[in-house]
């Protein structure tokens, strides 16, 4: 982005429109003060004089008629969101209310805001490094108390002093390897080796269990992913319905019926889960329906729990061949596999055919059977109980630093590499230079994290994708 842009005025809603009482309108920059002097008008004073967090109540006229009265909070860079002067207007949620103040807004040089400006602003403005910025989306985006905790744990700069730490210690090592270079007529060695490589050592596997964390933080911001699969007409659709007590999905007795995924998010025990409803399994030479059923295949892979629904009222050569199938796709080492035998409800009274499937070998206490009916409802409150059981874990308290970040994971694997190929050169007695410049790629990866060495593209791409307001 053109950073003369950051020196126009902006505004923008806040709010989400048409819902609740009041809009928030956001405007930042030199001129945000005298702008809204220019468009509201107040029984004495102005905002432009109004001392910082203060709030002047004022109305808005368009022709001579009222558009709306209305509270303007003021604030002074730098003590302010965007580190700017800045000002934001209370007014009614209507919708029509809100795009009359913003014209009335541009109309005094005040220019619409782009998507995550405000935040970009504080982040070149210093009130926020990169970690912190792409924080603020998460917390608003956050559906349960455990996302909410790491979200509001990067955004305080818990997760940034972290990695500030790291980074420090990479460039002390660092400086000391190029300080022997300096003097590398002299033939000394400033930094000594064994210690070089145990603390290498100790900011790899920190740095490993940063990566490591990320699968539980993905969960927690996304959903535990949860993919039911199955034979066609096996009732996984009903069971998406049931679990979320919602017509979601189609549902039909035509095999076949639900050809590409659905995926649908619910917090069971403050945990938050993202079901995923797929394809069913069969041979086919439809073209269309096997690019779905190849998407079942990948999301099967990519969950954590994998619900294979089984239906009771087909024989059972074909359930297990079914399962075998599965079974054989499963990572018992990440999955946890769920036998569902559907449509319970067909079977007469207390009927039990687990026993049945004795002979399908699976891995044992990665996975359970049980009986449910999609339909009426029954085992599916066992089924969430066992559900939340199976992912204890999320919700329990966890002062560790939790990388949710698909962009920081990335960087960081990236950092772990750059040191693991320093640690080799090191232990193999290669030039310090060498390894110096293993450290430094491993610092810069790191650097990018928090946005200290982050180009205009990345940091474009991670503001496009916030709001419009934020
Ligand atoms: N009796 C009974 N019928 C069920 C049950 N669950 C689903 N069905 C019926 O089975 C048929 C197929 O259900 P769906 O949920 O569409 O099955 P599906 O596995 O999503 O099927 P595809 O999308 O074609 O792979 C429908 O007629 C459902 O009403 C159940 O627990 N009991
Ligand atoms: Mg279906």
């Amino acid at each position: 982005m053109d950073i003369s842009r950051f020196e126009d005025t902006i505004a923008a809603t806040a709010t989400l429109p048409g819902t609740g009482a009041i809009t928030v309108i956001r405007v930042s920059g030199t001129d945000a003060l005298a702008a809204v002097d220019r468009v509201v008008t107040f029984r004495r004073g102005t905002v432009a004089s109004a001392p910082a967090q203060t709030i002047k109540y004022g109305t808005i006229f368009r022709n001579g008629a009222v558009v709306d009265e209305v509270l303007v909070s003021v604030f002074r860079a730098p003590h302010s969101y965007t580190g700017e002067d800045s000002a934001e207007i209370s007014c009614h949620a209507s919708p029509y209310i809100s795009s009359e103040i913003l014209r009335l807004l541009c109309e005094a040089g005040v220019r619409p805001a782009d998507p995550g400006e405000f935040t970009r602003r504080a982040f070149v403005n210093g009130k926020l490094d990169l970690a912190q910025a792409e924080a603020v989306a998460d917390v608003i985006l956050s559906k349960t108390e455990s996302s909410l905790r790491v979200a509001q744990n990067q955004l305080r700069g818990g997760y940034s002093s972290h990695l500030k730490d790291l980074r420090e210690r990479l460039v002390e090592m660092t400086s000391l390897l190029e300080l022997e270079l300096d003097f590398s007529e002299e033939d000394v060695e400033f930094a000594d080796r064994p210690k070089l490589l145990g603390l290498i050592d100790a900011t790899l596997s920190r740095i490993n269990r940063l990566t490591e964390s990320f699968r539980y933080g993905n969960a927690l911001r996304n959903g535990v992913p949860v993919a039911i699969v199955g034979a066609v007409n096996s009732g996984k659709s009903t069971l998406l319905n049931a679990l979320l007590e919602d017509d979601r999905a189609l549902v039909s007795d035509v095999a076949g019926t639900t050809r590409d995924t659905v995926e649908e998010t619910l917090t069971l025990g403050g945990i938050l889960f993202r079901f995923i409803d797929t394809a069913g399994l069969r041979e086919t030479s439809d073209s269309v329906e096997s690019m779905g059923i190849d998407r079942s295949y990948r999301k099967l892979s990519e969950a954590s729990v994998v619900l294979a629904v089984l239906d009771l009222s087909r024989p059972e050569e074909e359930n297990e061949a079914v399962i075998t199938d599965i079974v054989s796709k499963v990572d018992f080492g990440h999955q946890m596999l769920m036998i569902l035998l559907n449509k319970a409800d067909l079977l007469s009274d207390n009927i039990n055919v687990i026993d049945g499937y004795n002979n399908v070998s699976i891995a044992g206490n990665k996975s359970v059977m049980m009986h449910i009916s999609a339909k009426t409802g029954s085992g599916i409150e066992m089924l969430k109980d066992l559900l939340i059981e199976s992912q204890k874990g999320l919700s329990a308290e966890s002062d560790e630093t939790i990388v949710t970040n698909l962009r920081h994971y990335e960087a960081l694997r990236k950092a772990g590499k750059a040191l693991e190929a320093a640690r080799a050169a090191l232990a193999s007695g290669l030039p310090s230079d060498l390894v110096a410049e293993d450290l430094r790629q491993a610092n810069y990866h790191l650097g990018s994290i928090l946005g200290e060495v982050t180009d205009d593209e990345i940091l474009g791409r991670i503001f496009e994708r916030f709001c419009i307001g934020k």
